[in-house]
Protein backbone atom coordinates (compact mmCIF):
# COMPACT_ATOMS: atom_id res chain seq x y z
CA UNK A 1 0.00 0.00 0.00
CA UNK A 2 0.87 3.98 -0.63
CA UNK A 3 1.02 4.56 2.93
CA UNK A 4 4.39 1.90 3.23
CA UNK A 5 5.95 4.12 0.61
CA UNK A 6 6.57 6.80 2.80
CA UNK A 7 8.88 6.54 5.76
CA UNK A 8 6.97 8.06 8.72
CA UNK A 9 7.38 6.69 12.38
CA UNK A 10 3.57 5.89 13.40
CA UNK A 11 2.37 8.13 16.31
CA UNK A 12 0.17 6.75 18.95
CA UNK A 13 -2.74 8.58 21.33
CA UNK A 14 -3.25 7.07 24.52
CA UNK A 15 -6.88 7.38 26.37
CA UNK A 16 -4.85 9.81 28.87
CA UNK A 17 -3.65 11.96 26.32
CA UNK A 18 -0.19 10.93 25.98
CA UNK A 19 1.66 10.66 22.69
CA UNK A 20 4.17 7.92 21.40
CA UNK A 21 5.93 8.12 18.51
CA UNK A 22 6.76 4.34 17.49
CA UNK A 23 10.54 4.82 16.33
CA UNK A 24 12.08 1.68 14.62
CA UNK A 25 15.00 -0.19 16.45
CA UNK A 26 17.24 1.06 13.56
CA UNK A 27 16.15 4.89 14.06
CA UNK A 28 19.48 6.70 14.87
CA UNK A 29 17.50 8.05 17.86
CA UNK A 30 16.14 5.10 19.15
CA UNK A 31 18.29 4.70 22.51
CA UNK A 32 18.23 8.52 22.77
CA UNK A 33 15.67 8.93 25.69
CA UNK A 34 16.08 12.57 25.32
CA UNK A 35 15.07 12.28 21.82
CA UNK A 36 12.45 9.98 22.13
CA UNK A 37 10.62 12.49 24.61
CA UNK A 38 11.08 15.37 22.15
CA UNK A 39 9.70 13.29 19.44
CA UNK A 40 6.14 12.62 21.86
CA UNK A 41 6.39 16.09 22.67
CA UNK A 42 6.54 17.90 19.19
CA UNK A 43 3.89 15.16 17.83
CA UNK A 44 1.62 16.11 20.57
CA UNK A 45 1.53 20.24 19.63
CA UNK A 46 0.34 19.13 16.25
CA UNK A 47 -2.09 16.20 17.24
CA UNK A 48 -3.48 18.85 19.03
CA UNK A 49 -3.84 21.58 16.58
CA UNK A 50 -7.20 22.56 15.47
CA UNK A 51 -7.68 24.07 11.70
CA UNK A 52 -7.05 28.32 11.65
CA UNK A 53 -5.30 28.26 15.04
CA UNK A 54 -1.54 29.83 14.96
CA UNK A 55 0.76 27.14 14.61
CA UNK A 56 2.11 25.43 18.15
CA UNK A 57 5.27 27.31 19.40
CA UNK A 58 8.02 24.11 19.11
CA UNK A 59 10.55 24.89 22.26
CA UNK A 60 13.89 23.32 20.89
CA UNK A 61 16.89 22.12 22.50
CA UNK A 62 20.33 24.11 22.20
CA UNK A 63 21.35 20.49 20.41
CA UNK A 64 18.69 21.06 18.32
CA UNK A 65 18.69 24.44 17.43
CA UNK A 66 22.71 23.50 16.43
CA UNK A 67 21.75 20.30 14.46
CA UNK A 68 19.80 23.43 12.14
CA UNK A 69 22.67 25.39 12.26
CA UNK A 70 25.45 22.99 11.40
CA UNK A 71 23.42 21.36 8.18
CA UNK A 72 22.45 25.00 7.37
CA UNK A 73 25.69 26.28 6.74
CA UNK A 74 26.84 22.95 5.29
CA UNK A 75 23.90 23.52 2.58
CA UNK A 76 24.20 26.69 2.02
CA UNK A 77 27.82 25.91 0.48
CA UNK A 78 26.78 23.62 -1.80
CA UNK A 79 23.51 24.95 -2.91
CA UNK A 80 25.91 27.57 -4.69
CA UNK A 81 27.43 24.37 -6.57
CA UNK A 82 24.15 22.34 -7.17
CA UNK A 83 20.76 24.16 -6.56
CA UNK A 84 19.37 25.76 -9.61
CA UNK A 85 19.10 29.61 -9.87
CA UNK A 86 15.44 29.47 -9.34
CA UNK A 87 15.94 28.00 -5.70
CA UNK A 88 18.68 30.37 -4.76
CA UNK A 89 16.83 33.20 -5.91
CA UNK A 90 13.65 31.75 -3.84
CA UNK A 91 15.87 31.72 -1.10
CA UNK A 92 17.16 34.57 -0.85
CA UNK A 93 14.14 36.50 -0.79
CA UNK A 94 12.71 34.03 1.73
CA UNK A 95 15.58 34.36 4.17
CA UNK A 96 15.27 31.95 7.10
CA UNK A 97 17.26 31.85 9.82
CA UNK A 98 20.79 30.43 9.91
CA UNK A 99 21.22 30.02 13.10
CA UNK A 100 18.32 28.37 15.00
CA UNK A 101 15.54 26.48 13.67
CA UNK A 102 12.53 28.93 13.14
CA UNK A 103 8.93 28.80 14.44
CA UNK A 104 6.65 26.94 11.78
CA UNK A 105 4.22 30.01 12.06
CA UNK A 106 7.34 32.08 11.34
CA UNK A 107 8.14 30.36 8.12
CA UNK A 108 4.75 30.43 7.10
CA UNK A 109 4.85 34.20 7.42
CA UNK A 110 7.85 35.13 5.39
CA UNK A 111 6.21 32.57 2.87
CA UNK A 112 2.78 33.98 2.26
CA UNK A 113 3.36 37.00 1.62
CA UNK A 114 5.91 35.85 -1.38
CA UNK A 115 3.56 33.05 -3.42
CA UNK A 116 0.36 32.59 -0.74
CA UNK A 117 2.05 29.38 0.65
CA UNK A 118 1.25 28.44 4.20
CA UNK A 119 2.50 25.88 6.57
CA UNK A 120 0.04 23.30 8.41
CA UNK A 121 1.83 21.34 11.40
CA UNK A 122 1.65 17.22 10.76
CA UNK A 123 2.58 14.77 13.37
CA UNK A 124 3.62 12.13 11.02
CA UNK A 125 2.22 10.69 7.78
CA UNK A 126 -0.81 12.69 6.52
CA UNK A 127 -2.91 10.49 4.00
CA UNK A 128 -1.74 11.16 0.59
CA UNK A 129 -4.94 12.76 -0.69
CA UNK A 130 -5.30 15.43 1.85
CA UNK A 131 -1.00 16.24 1.83
CA UNK A 132 -1.55 16.81 -2.03
CA UNK A 133 -5.05 18.14 -2.26
CA UNK A 134 -4.66 20.96 -0.21
CA UNK A 135 -1.48 21.93 -2.14
CA UNK A 136 -4.39 23.66 -4.51
CA UNK A 137 -5.30 25.87 -2.15
CA UNK A 138 -1.83 26.86 -0.70
CA UNK A 139 -1.30 24.80 2.09
CA UNK A 140 1.94 22.59 3.20
CA UNK A 141 2.06 20.34 5.56
CA UNK A 142 5.09 20.12 7.71
CA UNK A 143 6.59 18.05 10.25
CA UNK A 144 8.28 19.91 12.94
CA UNK A 145 10.92 17.52 14.42
CA UNK A 146 14.27 17.64 13.69
CA UNK A 147 16.34 14.67 12.72
CA UNK A 148 18.94 12.74 15.24
CA UNK A 149 21.82 14.54 15.89
CA UNK A 150 24.30 11.72 15.50
CA UNK A 151 23.11 11.51 11.18
CA UNK A 152 23.20 15.22 10.28
CA UNK A 153 23.38 14.92 6.33
CA UNK A 154 20.79 12.31 5.66
CA UNK A 155 17.56 11.61 7.06
CA UNK A 156 14.73 8.74 5.10
CA UNK A 157 12.07 10.33 7.29
CA UNK A 158 10.90 14.21 6.55
CA UNK A 159 11.93 16.52 9.33
CA UNK A 160 11.70 20.38 9.81
CA UNK A 161 15.23 21.01 7.63
CA UNK A 162 13.91 18.77 4.79
CA UNK A 163 10.00 20.71 4.88
CA UNK A 164 11.84 24.21 5.58
CA UNK A 165 14.92 24.50 3.52
CA UNK A 166 14.00 21.99 0.96
CA UNK A 167 10.25 23.16 0.91
CA UNK A 168 9.83 26.30 2.16
CA UNK A 169 12.77 27.77 -0.04
CA UNK A 170 11.06 26.25 -3.47
CA UNK A 171 7.55 27.76 -2.17
CA UNK A 172 9.16 31.13 -1.98
CA UNK A 173 9.22 30.91 -5.80
CA UNK A 174 5.68 31.46 -7.76
CA UNK A 175 6.81 29.17 -10.86
CA UNK A 176 7.46 26.52 -7.95
CA UNK A 177 4.31 27.79 -6.00
CA UNK A 178 2.09 27.04 -9.23
CA UNK A 179 3.81 23.70 -9.80
CA UNK A 180 2.66 22.69 -6.43
CA UNK A 181 -0.76 24.28 -6.53
CA UNK A 182 -1.48 22.01 -9.98
CA UNK A 183 -0.05 19.29 -8.79
CA UNK A 184 -2.64 19.58 -5.72
CA UNK A 185 -5.25 19.98 -8.31
CA UNK A 186 -4.74 17.02 -9.97
CA UNK A 187 -4.76 15.03 -6.91
CA UNK A 188 -8.52 16.87 -5.90
CA UNK A 189 -9.14 15.76 -9.69
CA UNK A 190 -8.56 11.89 -9.81
CA UNK A 191 -10.83 9.18 -8.13
CA UNK A 192 -8.80 6.18 -8.08
CA UNK A 193 -5.75 5.47 -5.55
CA UNK A 194 -3.86 4.34 -9.06
CA UNK A 195 -4.40 7.49 -10.38
CA UNK A 196 -3.23 9.37 -7.08
CA UNK A 197 -0.39 7.14 -6.43
CA UNK A 198 0.77 7.78 -10.37
CA UNK A 199 0.66 11.98 -9.52
CA UNK A 200 2.38 11.26 -6.57
CA UNK A 201 5.31 9.16 -7.92
CA UNK A 202 5.78 12.27 -10.55
CA UNK A 203 5.64 14.69 -7.79
CA UNK A 204 8.35 12.09 -6.04
CA UNK A 205 10.79 12.29 -9.12
CA UNK A 206 9.77 16.18 -9.81
CA UNK A 207 9.92 18.39 -6.85
CA UNK A 208 11.01 16.26 -4.21
CA UNK A 209 13.78 14.65 -6.26
CA UNK A 210 14.31 16.07 -9.41
CA UNK A 211 17.66 17.61 -11.50
CA UNK A 212 17.69 19.85 -14.40
CA UNK A 213 20.04 21.05 -16.81
CA UNK A 214 21.45 24.57 -16.68
CA UNK A 215 23.99 26.40 -18.43
CA UNK A 216 25.03 22.79 -19.39
CA UNK A 217 25.37 21.46 -15.54
CA UNK A 218 23.70 19.39 -13.80
CA UNK A 219 21.75 20.93 -10.67
CA UNK A 220 19.00 20.20 -8.24
CA UNK A 221 15.19 21.16 -7.83
CA UNK A 222 14.00 18.32 -5.88
CA UNK A 223 13.21 19.69 -2.38
CA UNK A 224 14.87 15.73 -0.87
CA UNK A 225 18.07 16.65 -2.53
CA UNK A 226 18.20 19.85 -1.43
CA UNK A 227 17.68 19.56 1.98
CA UNK A 228 20.63 16.74 2.17
CA UNK A 229 24.41 17.63 2.35
CA UNK A 230 25.20 13.78 2.07
CA UNK A 231 22.48 13.08 -1.29
CA UNK A 232 23.33 16.36 -2.96
CA UNK A 233 27.08 15.25 -3.11
CA UNK A 234 25.70 12.16 -4.83
CA UNK A 235 23.37 12.93 -7.42
CA UNK A 236 25.48 13.48 -10.39
CA UNK A 237 26.74 10.06 -10.34
CA UNK A 238 23.07 8.35 -10.08
CA UNK A 239 21.51 6.89 -13.26
CA UNK A 240 20.47 10.18 -15.19
CA UNK A 241 16.96 9.66 -16.98
CA UNK A 242 14.93 12.04 -19.54
CA UNK A 243 12.04 13.89 -18.12
CA UNK A 244 9.05 11.26 -19.22
CA UNK A 245 5.73 10.96 -17.25
CA UNK A 246 4.94 7.19 -17.65
CA UNK A 247 8.78 6.48 -16.74
CA UNK A 248 8.26 8.65 -13.51
CA UNK A 249 4.81 7.66 -12.71
CA UNK A 250 5.57 3.85 -12.65
CA UNK A 251 8.80 3.68 -11.76
CA UNK A 252 9.66 2.08 -7.87
CA UNK A 253 11.60 4.28 -5.08
CA UNK A 254 13.00 3.13 -1.83
CA UNK A 255 12.09 6.41 0.59
CA UNK A 256 15.41 4.97 2.98
CA UNK A 257 18.48 5.13 0.38
CA UNK A 258 20.19 7.96 -1.54
CA UNK A 259 18.25 8.15 -5.02
CA UNK A 260 19.65 6.21 -8.00
CA UNK A 261 17.37 6.52 -10.21
CA UNK A 262 16.90 10.51 -10.96
CA UNK A 263 14.79 12.67 -14.16
CA UNK A 264 16.42 15.33 -15.66
CA UNK A 265 14.68 18.18 -16.88
CA UNK A 266 16.30 20.45 -19.51
CA UNK A 267 14.86 23.70 -18.48
CA UNK A 268 12.42 25.13 -16.21
CA UNK A 269 10.49 25.30 -19.52
CA UNK A 270 10.25 22.06 -20.62
CA UNK A 271 9.42 21.06 -16.30
CA UNK A 272 6.22 23.39 -16.90
CA UNK A 273 5.53 22.04 -20.47
CA UNK A 274 5.51 18.61 -19.56
CA UNK A 275 4.80 18.17 -16.11
CA UNK A 276 2.94 20.95 -15.59
CA UNK A 277 0.69 20.60 -18.08
CA UNK A 278 0.18 16.22 -17.18
CA UNK A 279 -0.74 17.67 -13.74
CA UNK A 280 -3.22 20.55 -14.80
CA UNK A 281 -5.13 18.28 -17.37
CA UNK A 282 -4.70 14.79 -15.77
CA UNK A 283 -7.67 12.60 -15.00
CA UNK A 284 -7.96 8.46 -14.44
CA UNK A 285 -9.06 7.72 -17.35
CA UNK A 286 -5.81 9.82 -18.82
CA UNK A 287 -3.65 8.19 -16.26
CA UNK A 288 -4.68 5.14 -17.28
CA UNK A 289 -4.12 5.12 -20.51
CA UNK A 290 -0.51 6.37 -20.32
CA UNK A 291 0.08 3.36 -17.99
CA UNK A 292 -1.36 1.05 -20.67
CA UNK A 293 0.65 2.05 -23.18
CA UNK A 294 0.59 5.84 -24.99
N1 LIG B 1 16.32 12.60 2.73
C1 LIG B 1 15.86 13.94 3.02
C2 LIG B 1 16.87 14.65 3.91
O1 LIG B 1 17.79 14.02 4.43
O2 LIG B 1 16.73 15.85 4.13
C3 LIG B 1 14.48 13.94 3.66
C4 LIG B 1 13.44 13.35 2.76
C5 LIG B 1 13.07 13.75 1.54
C6 LIG B 1 12.05 12.99 0.96
C7 LIG B 1 11.68 12.02 1.69
S1 LIG B 1 12.56 12.06 3.14
FE1 LIG C 1 9.16 16.44 0.90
Amino acid sequence: MFEEAQYFAPVAKRDDGSVTVELASSHPGFADAVYRERRNAIAALALNHRPGEPIPHAEYTDEEHQVWALVSRELAVKHQVYAIREFLDAAERLGLPKDRIPQLQEVSDLLEPLTGFRYLPAAGLVPLREFYGVLADGFFHSTQYIRHHSVPFYTPEPDIIHEVIGHANTLASSRFAELYRVAGRAARRVETEDALQFISKVFWFTLEFGVMREAGELKAYGAGILSSYGEIEEFRGMDIRPLDIKAMGTTEYDITKYQDVLFEASSFDQLEDVVGSFWASCDDESIARIVAGG
